[in-house]
């Protein structure tokens, strides 16, 4: 069963959870090849979150703006192939969430230790705001918040949990969002830690 959010923000609760021992191997193998980095923003703060990409772009933040890459800055080398397995599970989920997509261009990892959190921000730094964003949970669970489409809207606390799967398009996609300092706290498959997976469309499709 899912749980309906908001008009076209879906969550599947567990739905990766059989899968999550793979999907963080295939994570690991990600970040063998493009090692999480703390990127700093525009206005000269180092994020808290360690972020690295997979897939035809990847996010980057410096001094002179965010923007999608389809290389590496560090070294120049395209970002690694964003896995079959993952491909499958946003396929998967996008369905249930009733929308037809074909396979998204990105694969964003996000790292969260203790204490790491995500600022409220909309995602608008894609060419496409129709197509759905999907998120995959792992490890450590976090308190996600969860606005309206001004940043001075109230925001919903909600936990998301290991294997947790969220689809958020339609009049979501645009919403503000963050996530809260990450509890000290254990997984067995993570220790500390979550990282979170998001997929999605960068360039509008024709
Ligand atoms: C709702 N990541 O990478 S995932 C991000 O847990 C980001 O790492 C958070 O916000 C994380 O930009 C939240 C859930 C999420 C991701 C993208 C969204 C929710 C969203 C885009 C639009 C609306
Ligand atoms: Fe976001």
């Amino acid at each position: 069963g899912h749980i309906q959010l908001d008009p076209g923000a879906f969550i599947f609760p567990g739905m990766a959870l059989s899968r999550a021992s793979d999907l963080l191997d295939a994570a690991r193998d990600i970040v063998r090849q493009a090692p999480f980095r703390h990127l700093v923003t525009p206005g000269g703060h180092r994020m808290s979150v360690g972020m690295t990409a997979c897939g035809e772009y990847g996010w980057t933040s410096d001094a002179s703006g965010y923007r999608y890459t389809t290389t590496q800055p560090r070294n120049g080398l395209p970002w690694p192939v964003l896995p079959e397995l993952f491909r499958s599970l946003v396929e998967e989920a996008t369905a249930a969430a009733g929308f037809l997509c074909p396979p998204l261009q990105s694969g964003l990892l996000n790292l969260y230790r203790p204490g790491t959190r995500l600022s409220l921000h909309q995602d608008k730094d894609e060419e496409d705001a129709e197509t759905p964003i999907v998120s995959v949970s792992l490890g450590v669970a976090a308190t996600f918040l969860w606005g309206g489409l001004d940043r001075a809207s109230p925001t919903r606390r909600l936990r998301l949990s290991h294997g947790d799967v969220v689809v958020w398009g339609g009049p979501s996609r645009l919403t503000f969002h963050g996530v809260a300092p990450l509890a000290v706290s254990s997984h067995p498959m993570t220790g500390d830690c979550r990282l979170n997976l998001t997929f999605r469309q960068i360039t509008k499709r024709p």
